[in-house]
């Protein structure tokens, strides 16, 4: 028989610089093998041992099978058979980061707490955005509430304003949660739809649930479809109370407001950035930070009494309903600056544990319901995803100021106490850790009295007066997308009794978003609408529900893709990078090929983006420059093609230069005032800043 050569194996990883050269290693069946440089550190085992080859398992001859004696082997493959922690039973896929805030208006007259008092202080954050219903690898742009978590490593402990970036939610008791998440994940028996809400058992529950109409109405709004993390508002939804020195206690509400303002995608664009690239907001947050783009948001409060709560027409202890701002004026405190993407993400991302139950002196909670459940659940969860109550060793978790106390052991633990005593009061250690009675936290001294029951509160009992305030607050654009997201939604449905119980419930909230639904879902009359329990009330219009009433004046922090190929004007690229640059937005240049291109006159650019990984949905407005060769080869590529009946599609303003002509026209586009000449930059650079939003009609039929 021959004898059989043993196979090289190839060295993985880089060579270091000063590598030696390849070495053959006498004995290891021919394989030759590169050493460590002398400035390299060794490998080893977690017990410190010099790991010599880390390409070969032990086996009994080069091609027997492997002995169970390779305590290396088993060490490295035991590890990382458990390198997965449980992921978070909801928000799972998050994207976080390290930042500042820093306060610019005391409330020393309704707190005590530093973080809100100490104007111009810099208290280090850590922010976690995230989606709630999909697992960790889904994708970031499904519809669906974003969480908006911080952390405040404040000199008083950590505080956590564990928030959304809608300012309401879908039920007022946290005992419900639990159906209600059931009900959103995929369905139990096939494991499908991931990170959608657009099936049967979420919209039955939502359909024997009256109180979530209000969050209907937003989740069915543009708000559930940020065109970045960046552009989002975050809530912390529930009333807080704020204490101060005195004891005195004053209700709060606490508000982020994007520095970029608010901005969304609509719903095709948002279906097809998933495919383009399910890391989108991840991304744009990495890609921001990397280029010192800061994301930044201010922090606003509403202050407000307990007689002044007394007179609201609606529960402020009641988590479906908000405050309207122009009930109660936010007042701006301070900012919150995002400037460091994290070293690891699995050590700060995914660790971090965020606690409602995480307050500082000064701040305190009300009984909302929902609130009381969170104040449970936050530790609970920690405890069985990162496995021990010594979370709060991890990095990310300590807090940055002192803390101490008699606690010890436990799985994991990090700190080796010294001394006998492990109890507080005692006498026997006289630096040890002993309550604070004149600093330390205090619950606000609230009377409570009544008798114990399982009631909810009537103040509760109005489920869609604000959900009407809402839908009549919006833009008729926003309007007609909130309509059509519910009859896309609906549509998915197998079970037409829950259309009908839903569109009843909507005769509640607006009779005209009722036919507009029952239209789309094929419904020949209204459905019976379900009884209410209280009367529906028009309140006031609020604007400050909009998105496109909040949308600033600025394409800063927005990208403008460019579509060129060989021969396009030098000029005009240089023209558009110019004015796109002076608004603090940027651009990226897209072509068929990745490299270089070769332009009219003959210099050469590099691209960003080949055509078919970089689609038009990648930016918030496009330019396509051509030469007259360049458009005709484009006019065969499907993919050029897509790249501008998307754009216009999606609403966005289009630049286009004379080659660019035969593109468009192969595209079908129809010119409107949003598809502009290259020379009328001004005119592109303002059409940019928002969407064409009256073009909509003439590309998609709405509800
Ligand atoms: Fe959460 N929620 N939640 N939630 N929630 C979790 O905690 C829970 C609620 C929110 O980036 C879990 O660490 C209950 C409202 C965010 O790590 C869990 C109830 C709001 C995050 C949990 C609610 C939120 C979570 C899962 C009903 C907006 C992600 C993993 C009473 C104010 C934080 C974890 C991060 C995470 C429970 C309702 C926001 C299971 C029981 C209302 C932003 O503990």
């Amino acid at each position: 028989m021959a004898k059989i050569k043993a196979v090289d194996s190839p060295v993985k990883g880089k060579p270091a610089k000063s590598a030696p050269a390849a070495i053959p290693s006498v004995g290891r069946g021919g394989e030759w093998h590169q050493t460590a440089a002398g400035d390299q550190p060794a490998l080893t085992t977690n017990q410190g041992l010099t790991i010599a080859d880390n390409q070969n398992s032990l086996r009994a001859n080069p091609r027997g099978p492997t002995l169970l004696e390779d305590f290396i082997l088993r060490e490295k493959i035991t590890h990382f058979d458990h390198e997965r922690i449980p992921e978070r039973i909801v928000h799972a896929r998050g994207t976080g980061a390290h930042g500042f805030f820093e306060l610019t208006k005391s409330l020393k007259k309704y707190t005590t707490a530093k973080v809100l008092t100490e104007v111009g202080q810099q208290t280090p954050l850590f922010a976690r955005f995230s989606t709630v219903a999909g697992g960790s690898g889904s994708a970031d742009t499904p519809r669906d509430v974003r969480g908006f978590a911080v952390k405040f490593y404040t000199k008083e402990g950590n505080w956590d304003l564990v928030g959304n970036n809608i300012p309401v939610f879908f039920i007022q008791d946290a005992i419900k949660f639990p159906d209600l998440v059931h009900a959103v994940k995929m369905e139990p028996d096939r494991g499908f739809p991931q990170a959608a809400s657009a099936h049967d058992t979420f919209w039955d529950y939502i359909s024997l649930t009256p109180e979530s109409m209000h969050m209907v109405m937003w989740i069915m709004s543009d708000r559930t479809l940020p065109r970045s993390l960046r552009m989002m508002e975050g809530f912390g939804i529930h009333t807080f109370r704020l204490v101060n020195a005195a004891g005195e206690s004053t209700f709060v509400k606490f508000h982020w407001r994007p520095k970029l303002g608010l901005q969304s995608t609509i719903w095709d664009e948002a279906v097809k950035i998933a495919g383009a690239d399910s890391d989108f907001h991840r991304r744009d947050m990495f890609d921001a930070i990397s280029a010192g783009n800061f994301p930044e948001w201010e922090l606003a409060v509403q202050l407000f009494s307990q007689e002044e709560a007394d007179a609201f027409p609606f529960d402020h202890l009641d988590a479906t309903k908000l405050i309207p701002e122009e009930l109660v004026p936010l007042q701006v405190i301070g900012r919150m600056v995002l400037n460091r993407w994290p070293e690891n993400f699995f050590a700060e991302t995914e660790q971090v544990a965020f606690c409602p139950s995480h307050v500082v002196p000064g701040i305190d909670f009300s009984n909302d319901p929902l609130l009381q459940g969170r104040l449970f659940s936050y530790l609970d969860t920690q405890l069985s995803r990162l496995g021990s109550p010594n979370f709060h060793q991890i990095p990310i978790n300590a807090p940055k100021c002192p803390f101490a106390n008699q606690q010890r052991d436990g799985h994991m633990q990090m700190t080796q106490p010294t001394g006998r005593v492990s109890y507080e009061p005692n006498t026997l250690a006289a630096n040890s850790p002993h309550e604070q009675p004149a600093k330390g936290f205090r619950s606000a001294a609230v009377d409570e009295a009544g008798a114990k029951s399982r009631i909810r509160a009537e103040s509760f009992a109005d489920h869609y007066s604000q959900a009407r305030q809402f839908y009549r607050s919006q833009t008729a654009y926003e309007q007609a997308h909130l309509a059509s997201a519910l009859v896309f939604e609906l549509s998915k449905l197998e079970h037409p009794h829950i259309r009908d119980a839903m569109v009843g419930h909507l005769c509640h909230i607006d009779e005209d978003l009722a036919k507009r639904v029952a239209g789309g879902v094929g419904l020949d009359a209204l459905p019976q609408a379900p009884s209410a329990a209280v009367a529906v009330r028009d309140f006031d219009l609020s604007p400050a529900l909009q998105i496109i009433g909040k949308m600033k004046d600025t394409l800063a922090g927005r990208v403008v893709g460019v579509l060129i190929t060989h021969g396009s004007n030098r000029a005009s690229i240089d023209a558009i990078k110019k004015a796109v640059a002076e608004t603090g937005a940027k651009v990226k240049l897209v072509a068929p090929t990745i490299g270089d291109v070769k332009l009219s006159d003959g210099s050469l650019l590099k691209i960003d983006g080949q055509l078919a990984g970089t689609p038009s949905v990648m930016f918030d407005a496009v330019a396509i420059i051509l030469s007259d060769a360049g458009a005709a080869a484009l006019s065969k590529e499907a993919a050029a093609i897509d790249f501008v009946r998307d754009a216009f599609g999606h609403l966005k303003a289009i630049s286009a230069d004379q080659g660019a002509e035969g593109l468009l026209k192969k595209a079908g586009i129809e010119k409107d005032a949003g598809v502009i000449a290259i020379d009328a930059m001004d005119r592109f650079i303002a059409a940019a800043k928002t969407r064409q939003w009256d073009r909509e009609a003439s590309v998609r039929t709405l509800a």
